[in-house]
């Protein structure tokens, strides 16, 4: 079982795209063991995109994930990491295959509406980032037996 941290990015709450996003993961058969809305301050998205803070897009991307509240979440699931980039898509929204949820609501290589980590080192990092041990909740959904077989994992 793996666990990866998604963001609804500040595009995605202002699209008012919070639910239908959020049911990809859960239609998928993904559960959610954790979540929050909160603003993300300069000094945490410094932290964040520390791999891109020197990067000529840093500012304009700053700028874009402080502008408005985000939606953080921790997704479970096998092989939660890779399926959940999977499910999102290319990072482009012009790049992103139809029927992946940027390539059917995003149009936009920065406003790609959601963030997922993409590794088991990254989504350690940002798992703790945004949240704090105690709010994650440990608990399998009781309908786990109808999402897949018992020696599947
Ligand atoms: P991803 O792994 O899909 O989240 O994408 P990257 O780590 O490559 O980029 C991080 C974020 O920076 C993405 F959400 C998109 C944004 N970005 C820009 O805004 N401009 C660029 O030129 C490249 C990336």
């Amino acid at each position: 079982m793996e666990r990866t941290l998604i963001l609804l990015k500040p595009d995605c709450v202002e699209r008012r795209l919070i639910g239908r996003i959020l049911a990809r993961f859960e239609d998928k058969g993904f559960n959610i063991v954790a979540m929050k809305m909160l603003q993300v301050t300069p000094e945490l998205a410094k932290e964040h995109y520390a791999e891109h803070v020197s990067k000529p897009f840093y500012p304009a991307l700053e700028k874009f994930i402080t502008g408005a509240p985000v939606v953080a979440a921790i997704i479970e699931g096998l092989e939660a990491i890779r399926v959940v980039r999977d499910l999102l898509g290319a990072t482009s929204g012009l790049k992103a295959a139809p029927g992946t949820i940027r390539g059917d609501y995003s149009s936009s290589r920065q406003m790609n509406l959601v963030h997922a980590s993409d590794g088991p080192e990254a989504s350690a990092r940002e798992i703790g980032l945004y949240f704090r041990k105690e709010e994650i909740c440990n608990f399998a959904l009781t309908i786990t037996p109808w999402l897949r077989a018992s020696d599947e994992g």
